[in-house]
């Protein structure tokens, strides 16, 4: 395989000259949580290492007699005949303990508000909140969509859910009315919790008409059937418009609640949530995970990858908990863990460029956990940002998201680590559930750029088209070869998609979409994805899904969208559009068509959200097509990176390119 074959985000050659080592401090080692020997444990009994860690880390209603049911394959069952409950084992237990009065979240708003919350408080929130859902008819397997801001009450509802035994299904606030749509009618979901809004880039951005407009479409047939309710939390006091009978205040049902509530005991295999993610086709999955794996792995994972100490760490972990990350390393995984935790509403640059490094010195943040690009916009403000701040607090740094390249590790470590803290590029997806690949730190030396090392109780290879195992020095496809506890158990309502999209391409091996290439150490480099997903700022969207979202306005009659390599956000989203020959006379009109783009980045940024706005919009006559008529978006993918075209043997029409090439000076 090529580097060409694995989207080039990464260009193997560059990779493979990076030389520096890190090894790990040793007054760090002698503290580490991790310690080598457990690679030895985990790989010579699997099953038993992670029983253990199931019994040590969590606690049980009723302790599990068995560990992994891998006969049902590809759904596993870990732990099956045990029964526990998600919340008590993130909050309740920890009260129990004696720790009521630690801070579980340290909330920063973005216009400059804070709260600390400690676990008691938690314990009073959630049961409060459980108790006002049940009121409302939410019963132990129920959908809730949960649509918020990056707030306190966030963590809340999912954790509410949890207590009950209801399904959450977090919805990025940032994705439109459409995109809630269409999870809340796939989840059937009975609630959505909502607000009135939340602050971004120093406003009140607004969230309740989007959950109006998705309850209620201009085409009624296209309405939700299921929902019975809306919670709204007043966040920023704006106008909203009330759906007698529907809405509900959060603070008027939790008021009326008891602050007591005895969490449900549910079976390890119940769902604790579902989260959709971008296919390779338009319709989102809804990636599904059940508990005790979950947990086991989440709060194993967080542990040993970050060297957490609870009661004496800082932890903050930059997510919001739209994404996977947010659920494992802001929810579940930390608080399982008894950690105190950071959570911030807005974004970097508001009130002005420091303010992450202003955070991490007002809290004595010990640990960071944040994503490539934001890293390279940091490179890109200059380092007398995070120079003004003190951050010696810092003693771990993780990535996730995408491939770091060497350059943002090394800045990471120097800049914001002080020269002196581990940085651990952690591996995982939406349907991993928790970190798969990652350096441990104190245990591993590092190598800038790579994800290294399986951890403990997991199998990943690199294979070849045939599924054998590469030798080192060469690339292929990342796999995982043995079930692990957090693994997705499926797709929400659709099996078949489940075993065609991970099991099919390699027989008996988890196919995770991804390229990768294992150095002459036998570490692992990932090299981005190899099917039609693309990477923006660790987001991940479906270029069908963004092709479907602009052909769907009435302007465009066809759209190729490929992701581009960026320097900032990894890569960017290009579209090429053939807009509808009566439409074509309009665009002469406005002249060189700056309206174009406008208005279709603008229709992207309804259907989907305004994360999937193309950067380029480029207005072409034709496509390149194989005669099979499919995209080679790899032909389009040369030209937004304005590079030669590659290989057009297999076009139906090998002119296309050059009228492609030839009209790209006029963008719209
Ligand atoms: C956790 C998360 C998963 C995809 C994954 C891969 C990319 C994530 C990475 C990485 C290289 C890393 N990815 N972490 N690539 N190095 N450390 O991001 O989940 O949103 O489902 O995305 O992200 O391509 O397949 P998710």
């Amino acid at each position: 395989m090529t580097s060409h074959d694995t989207d080039g985000s990464t260009p193997l050659e560059n990779l493979m000259t990076e030389d520096r080592r890190f090894p790990p401090d040793p007054d760090f080692a002698a503290q580490a949580n991790a310690h080598p020997e457990i690679y030895a444990w985990a790989s010579a009994d699997p099953e038993g290492f992670w029983a253990e860690q199931a019994r040590e880390r969590l606690a049980w209603t009723t302790p599990f007699t068995e560990v992994l049911d891998w006969s049902g394959a590809p759904v596993a069952r870990w732990f099956a005949d045990g029964r526990l409950n998600a919340c008590h084992n993130a909050v309740d237990r920890h009260v129990e303990a004696g720790h009521g009065d630690r801070t579980a979240l340290v909330f920063e708003g973005e216009p400059g508000d804070t709260r600390t919350i400690t676990y008691a408080d938690l314990q009073r929130e959630t049961s409060r909140a459980a108790n006002a859902l049940t009121e409302l008819g939410v019963r132990t397997g129920d959908r809730v969509a949960i649509y918020l801001p990056m707030i306190p009450e966030a963590v809340v509802a999912m954790l509410a859910c949890a207590r009950i035994g209801a399904v959450h299904s977090v919805v990025f606030g940032g994705f439109s009315a459409e995109a809630l749509r269409s999870r809340v009618v796939d989840a059937e979901a009975v609630a959505v919790i909502t607000a009135d809004g939340g602050y971004r880039r120093g406003s009140a951005s607004a969230l309740k008409p989007a959950v109006d407009e998705a309850l209620a479409p201009e085409d009624p047939s296209e309405a939700p059937t299921t929902v019975r309710h809306v919670l709204v939390v007043r966040r920023t006091g704006q106008d909203v418009a009330w759906t007698e009978g529907r809405d509900v205040w959060w603070h008027d049902a939790l008021e009326a609640a008891s602050d007591e509530h005895e969490p449900v005991a549910v079976e390890a295999e119940h769902p604790l949530f579902i989260l959709y993610t971008s296919g390779t086709t338009g319709k989102p999955k809804g990636i599904f995970h059940t508990t005790g794996g979950y947990l086991t792995q989440a709060a194993f994972t967080h542990d040993v990858v970050f060297d957490h100490k609870p009661g004496q760490d800082v932890y903050w972990c930059t997510a919001d908990v739209g994404w996977v990350t947010g659920h494992s390393y802001v929810v579940y995984g930390p608080l399982v863990n008894g950690a105190t935790q950071v959570i911030y509403e807005g974004t970097p640059d508001t009130p002005h460029k420091g303010r992450w490094w202003e955070i991490v010195q007002k809290h004595r943040v010990s640990i960071l956990y944040t994503a490539p690009t934001a890293i390279r916009t940091c490179m890109k403000w200059g380092e007398d940002i995070p120079g003004q701040y003190d951050l010696s607090s810092l003693r771990v740094l993780g990535s996730v998201g995408e491939p770091i390249n060497p350059e943002a590790w090394t800045w990471y470590r120097r800049v914001i680590g002080g020269d002196r803290t581990p940085v651990v590029d952690t591996w995982w997806q939406t349907e991993t559930g928790t970190i798969m690949i990652s350096p441990l730190p104190g245990v591993t030396t590092a190598k800038p750029g790579s994800a290294q090392t399986p951890l403990p109780g997991i199998s990943a290879e690199v294979v070849d088209e045939e599924a054998n195992p590469v030798p080192n020095g060469s690339g292929g496809y990342l796999v995982l070869t043995r079930p692990w506890p957090s693994m997705l158990r499926g797709i929400w309502g659709d099996h078949q998609r489940f075993v065609d999209t991970y099991w099919s391409r390699f027989r008996g091996l988890y196919f995770a979409g991804d390229g990768a290439k294992k150095d002459d150490d036998g570490d692992i480099w990932l090299l981005g994805r190899v099917d039609d997903v693309m990477n923006v700022s660790g987001h991940r969207l479906s270029t069908t899904e963004i092709e479907s979202a602009l052909v769907s306005h009435p302007m465009v009659a066809e759209a190729a969208v490929v992701g581009a390599s960026d320097p900032t956000t990894g890569q960017a989203v290009v579209a090429f559009v053939i807009l509808r020959s009566d439409y074509v006379d309009r665009v002469d009109e406005v002249g060189e068509g700056a309206d174009v783009a406008a208005t279709l980045r603008a229709h992207v940024a309804k259907e989907i959200g305004p994360i999937a706005k193309p950067r380029t919009i480029l207005v072409v006559n034709e496509l390149p097509k194989t005669r099979s008529g499919k995209i080679m978006r790899r032909l389009l993918r040369d030209v937004a990176e304005h590079r030669p075209v590659g290989d057009v043997t297999t076009l139906a029409d090998s002119s296309v390119m050059d009228l492609i090439s030839a009209g790209l000076d006029k963008p719209a």
